[in-house]
């Protein structure tokens, strides 16, 4: 009996939508940051950084700030992301832990363990 229900459910939800309007936007968070300029210690910590950050990239192009919200018949999606330049600075702020711009390989060593959801 479910399984009939459902083709039923979405021609509903077709009909529904079929008269609305979809608003989408996206919104660049901290646009005009300038990409910190770093250096690495020797090449393993450079690997180490890069493995680690595009890993954090691909989990944070999946991870984008949602708010879908329902007006009448209007449907409103925004969406919030960091910038590259951001992105970037905010993960050699986490790798280089005492600041000086220069990632060690014990650095680089600790952030390429660190959770990459966090
Ligand atoms: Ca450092």
């Amino acid at each position: 009996m479910e399984h009939r229900l459902l083709p039923l459910s979405a021609i509903c939800l077709g009909i529904l939508l079929a008269g609305c309007t979809i608003y989408q936007s996206t919104e660049i968070a901290r646009p005009s940051e300038e990409r910190l300029k770093v250096k690495f210690e020797n090449e393993t910590a450079s690997r180490l950084f890069n493995s680690m950050l595009s890993d954090r990239m691909i989990l944070r192009k999946n991870n984008v700030a949602h708010n879908v919200s329902l007006a009448g018949i209007t449907f409103y999606r925004d969406e919030q992301k960091l910038s590259d330049n951001a992105f970037w600075n905010d993960e050699v702020r986490r790798c280089d832990t005492d600041g000086d711009l220069l990632i060690t390989e014990q650095e680089a060593r600790t952030y390429s363990r660190s959770d990459p959801f966090n």
